[in-house]
């Protein structure tokens, strides 16, 4: 009889995602089965560092009870309704958005790709009720390098192409600029009176934590406002905390017409997002005209609510200033002593190191030192080939820090 060495659990997991489900994904090979905090740990109760944070979801720390009881309590109560009745608390959840971020009013969808395509259908009815543009001729403008999600509205507007293979044709009425540059945005305003917004990120995360020059925000705003176009921050990564501020448009003090939220809008626990923005905007979509089943559903309300308390009551947006300065500063004396660190960049708890490619290893460089991170007890992944990403939940204390850039330090010094 033919005997087969017994797989481990996590191998079993790895191939029954292999066998049964999309190749959409190239996931660093460990098997996670808990959250704590700052930790998770995998199949064989190894201990990790979670410097992914499920790209910026998971900022108050994995399983925060303060959420997961508020979850657990609505759960039990009333999940889902849908939005052909009222509740007690969307209306609750709508009014704490409005006046924790100050918009006049807000709307609730789910996955942050959601979020994004409500901006652009309110920009667009914004653009024929308001502004005046002659029907079907609303254009919105983008900057190279941006990620907004993977619906074919957020694609259309990427310009990198394993977004966009073979997903044609894409939608009409995007212009694409340069990211960090005035000059092209003021020129392209400036020759076209059909441009409705610009949706722009503060901080661009999947182009490997991107950060623009000083003044780059209150430009936009100026230019938005000169030309009479929708400013429209997505903030579905570089909000709620992230990069040391309640939102990353607040480092320059602007105010975007458009305000896009998500991932840790709901702490981790499930798809939410929001877009708040004026009643000049917000009200161009009457009854029937936009909506999703689960979108600002009791649960999801209440969730959200309790998230954002957690951020504002432990004060996660002012540790992510301090322990980012921690981070950025290590990974600056570390790139000091070893050329494999190019630079260091990043806001908050959102940073980036640029690896220098070993010319055997070439883009997979990151991905090998990903490995050895892992090994050494700290997960994240690398972005756009030579960026790895670093972004650990906004609840990490100093002393995690340190001991967390002791692994980065002894697995790039090693390498
Ligand atoms: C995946 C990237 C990050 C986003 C910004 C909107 C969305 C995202 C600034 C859409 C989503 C996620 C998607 C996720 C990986 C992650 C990601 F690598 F794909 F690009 F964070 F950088 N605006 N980003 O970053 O939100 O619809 O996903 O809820 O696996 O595709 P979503």
């Amino acid at each position: 009889m033919e005997t087969t060495m017994p797989i481990s659990a996590a191998d079993q997991a790895m191939q029954l995602e292999w066998h049964y489900g999309a190749h959409n994904y190239h996931p660093v090979p460990v098997v996670l089965t808990r959250g704590e905090g700052v930790f998770v740990w995998d199949v064989e109760g190894k201990r990790y560092f979670d410097f992914l944070s499920a790209y910026s979801a998971v900022s108050q720390g994995h399983c925060h009870p303060r959420i997961i009881n508020a979850m657990i309590q609505q759960a039990q109560r009333l999940t889902l309704t849908s939005r052909a009745f009222y509740n007690d608390k969307t209306g609750l959840c709508e009014k704490f958005l409005c006046e924790y971020f100050g918009y006049d009013k807000a709307l609730l969808m789910n996955s942050g790709a959601e979020g994004g395509e409500t901006a652009l259908k309110l920009t667009r009815k914004w653009a024929y009720k308001v502004k005046g543009i002659p029907q079907n001729q609303a254009k919105t403008v983008y900057a190279a390098g941006n990620f907004w999600g993977r619906t074919l509205a957020a694609i259309s507007s990427s310009t990198d192409p394993s977004s966009t293979n073979d997903f044609g044709p894409l939608l009409p009425g995007y212009i694409i600029i340069p990211y960090n540059d005035l000059a092209a945005l003021e020129e392209t305003f400036k020759n076209d009176p059909n441009i409705a917004g610009f949706m722009v990120e503060p901080i661009q995360g999947e182009a490997g934590v991107v950060v623009p020059n000083e003044g780059y925000l209150r430009g936009v705003r100026e230019l938005c406002t000169k030309y009479n176009v929708l400013f429209i921050a997505d903030e579905v990564q570089t909000g709620i905390g992230r990069t040391g501020m309640r939102v990353a448009c607040d480092h320059e003090g602007v105010k975007p017409d458009l305000l896009i939220l998500g991932k840790a809008l709901s702490g981790g626990t499930m798809p939410v997002s929001a877009v708040l923005t004026s009643d000049e905007v917000m009200l161009t979509i009457k009854p029937g005209e936009h909506g999703s089943t689960y979108g600002g559903n009791p649960l999801a309300c209440v969730v959200t609510m309790e998230a954002l308390r957690v951020v504002e009551e432990e004060k996660l947006a002012e540790n992510a200033m301090a322990m980012g300065e921690i981070f950025r500063d290590r990974m600056i004396a570390l790139s000091q002593k070893t050329e494999l660190v190019k630079s260091v960049r990043g806001k908050g708890l959102l940073n980036a190191i640029v690896i220098a490619e070993r010319p055997e290893l070439g883009s997979e460089t990151a991905w090998e030192i990903c490995l050895k991170l892992k090994d050494n007890g700290l997960i994240t992944k690398p972005t756009h080939g030579d960026k790895i990403r670093f972004a650990p939940p906004l609840v990490i204390t100093e002393e995690q820090m340190h001991e967390a850039c002791d692994i980065i330090e002894k697995t790039i010094l090693e390498f």
